[in-house]
């Protein structure tokens, strides 16, 4: 019988852990200014963690002569899809060594997927607008994501336990800084903030320089 007890409580305390985390993190550049689009991502380093499914599908669209969004985070093996709303055509282009692809232009009606399979910056640009610039940031790691305008993010879905997070924003002077780690509860979220090296002029995509396309 008392077995018996152990067994239950034993399962109903895994059960009710499932998810029952979430982390919340503020990223910063060193002068204290609010970071956003800063990519977070989340690594477990606590053996046998069970994660929120990973995303396989993501949209990086083409409106208004601009890339939408003008930072993306993705998982490694996520399939990305470029639709153009725009009335005029694309070239859209990486140079970017994890993966060097050019679509070839196209207009509103072709369905243009990419997948990424290895981790990395990716550069995006456009061979007929010059002023279109965005990211695409492959993660290794199965959980990401990026900051608000607010410079926050906050995982929900998470299992208690200790994780390592990664931090990377375009406009970093030194690629990625140090990792930090922490300690999920489920009693209460785990708030926390992350610093950035920030270059003074931040990249950002203007409007076209003129409307003759
Ligand atoms: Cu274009």
């Amino acid at each position: 019988m008392i077995r018996f007890f152990i067994i239950c409580s034993l399962v109903f305390g895994a059960f009710s852990s499932v998810g029952a985390a979430s982390l919340q993190v503020k990223v910063q550049s060193t002068d204290g200014q609010v970071a956003e689009n800063a990519v977070v991502s989340v690594t477990p380093i606590t053996p046998g963690l069970v994660l929120p499914d990973v995303e396989t599908a993501a949209t990086m669209t083409q409106q208004d002569t601009l890339f939408r969004p003008f930072v993306l985070p993705i998982s490694v093996g996520t399939t990305v899809t470029f639709p153009n709303l725009d009335e005029f055509r694309h070239q859209v282009y990486s140079f970017s060594k994890p993966k060097r692809f050019e679509l070839r232009l196209y207009g509103q009606d072709t369905t243009n997927t990419i997948t990424f399979d290895k981790p990395g910056i990716i550069a995006l640009g456009c061979n007929i607008h010059d002023n279109m610039l965005a990211f695409i940031y492959v993660s290794e790691a199965p959980v990401v994501g990026k900051t608000d305008a607010d410079g926050m993010l906050t995982f929900e879905g998470l299992q208690a336990g200790e994780y390592q997070l990664n931090v990377w924003h375009p406009d970093a002077k030194r690629g990625e800084t140090a990792p930090l780690n922490v300690m999920l509860d489920e009693a209460a979220p785990t708030i926390t903030s992350m610093t950035v090296d920030l270059r003074s002029v931040r990249r950002e995509q203007q409007p076209p320089a003129d409307e003759s396309y």
